[in-house]
């Protein structure tokens, strides 16, 4: 059976869900300019993802994946969240649950939101939220393919979420530099540099800092976590992805498989399609809203 496109089957179907998960990819926030990679305008249609985006690149050419990614991270610093972020962000709020899906258990309540995004957007949404729902909200965001924010040293292993900038002096005006141009190992960002000044929870051994995203060939965060939610979803809403990428990709099928159902938003058709029960075609920021209204 094709999938249906009525508004309100689909909201009959949220407010009888217990257990609800959003699956975000790119589309999410194409609307507030971040690009996506594999849509028009794509970061991979221009950009070769082995050379940017493995542990091999990185290890290779520090300096140019820092100069891929810190400009990137800029751009996410600037960016606002747009209404989808919101509407997603406003589930968080009682008021709104109480409203579209008043059947959601109270341990699945505000609805999980597993994001391959890296753009934090979708926590600096809930910043509009009331303090109290805030904090609980943001532990229901994963994000599985981590964040342009965080970053981990090489050497010891610790993380740290900043959203400072920038990271090292010689990346102030990365996106200006020459292609050919390579920041000696020394001048990128380093554990315990300058930019940690006041912190002593972290470490402090001057290794060097890579971003805390997750790179083809190593496993998503998250993943145990992930796997038992998906276990008991009786309905996944995936919004804004062409679902190619591994795992995400088949978030789909596990919660088809297991009885649940499937709804996808996106601005054409995607791979998800053959797993939806509910497709809504178009940008997010305006069908998202209309659907969780
Ligand atoms: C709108 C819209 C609007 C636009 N409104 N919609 C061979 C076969 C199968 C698998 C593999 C294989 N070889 C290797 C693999 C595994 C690999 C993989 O899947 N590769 C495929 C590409 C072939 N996966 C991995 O390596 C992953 N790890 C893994 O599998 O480990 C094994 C393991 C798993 C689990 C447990 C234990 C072990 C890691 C994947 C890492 C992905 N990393 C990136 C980069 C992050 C950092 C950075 O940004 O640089 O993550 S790649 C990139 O793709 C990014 C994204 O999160 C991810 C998904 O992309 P997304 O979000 O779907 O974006 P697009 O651009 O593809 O689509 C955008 C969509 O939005 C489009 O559909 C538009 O229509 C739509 N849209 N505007 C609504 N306004
Ligand atoms: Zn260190």
């Amino acid at each position: 059976m094709p999938p249906s496109s009525d508004i309100e089957t689909f909201q009959k179907s949220l407010a009888s869900s217990t257990k609800v998960i959003i699956l975000a990819g790119a589309g999410l926030s194409a609307a507030s300019g971040i690009a996506t990679y594999r849509g028009e305008g794509g970061l991979w249609l221009t950009n070769n993802p082995l050379e940017l985006s493995t542990p091999e690149a990185f290890e290779k050419d520090p300096s140019r994946v820092w100069r891929f990614y810190h400009p990137r991270r800029d751009r996410c610093l600037q960016a606002e969240p747009n209404a989808a972020h919101h509407a997603i962000a406003a589930l968080a709020l009682p008021t709104t649950l109480a409203r579209v899906a008043p059947s959601l258990k109270p341990d699945s309540a505000p609805p999980l939101l597993i994001t391959q995004n890296f753009d934090s957007l979708s926590l600096r949404a809930l910043e509009a939220l009331p303090p109290d729902v805030r904090e609980a909200a943001a532990e229901r965001v994963l994000e599985m393919h981590g964040s342009a924010f965080v970053t981990r040293c090489t050497s010891c292993q610790a993380t740290r979420r900043s959203y400072e900038t920038p990271l090292s002096p010689a990346l102030a005006d990365a996106a200006a530099l020459e292609d050919d141009c390579v920041i000696p190992v020394s001048e990128l960002p380093r554990c315990g540099g300058p930019q940690w000044a006041g912190s002593n929870r972290y470490g402090r051994c001057g290794g060097l800092l890579r971003p805390d995203v997750v790179w083809f060939g190593e496993i998503p965060k998250h993943m145990g976590e992930i796997a038992r939610q998906l276990n008991w979803c009786d309905l996944l809403i995936v919004v804004g992805t062409s679902s190619l990428v591994q795992p995400a990709a088949g978030f789909a099928k596990t919660v088809k498989t297991r009885g649940g159902k499937v709804a996808v938003f996106n601005l054409g058709r995607s791979s998800g399609d053959e797993d939806a029960d509910f497709l809504f075609l178009g940008p997010c920021e305006e069908t998202l809203p209309r659907a969780l209204g």
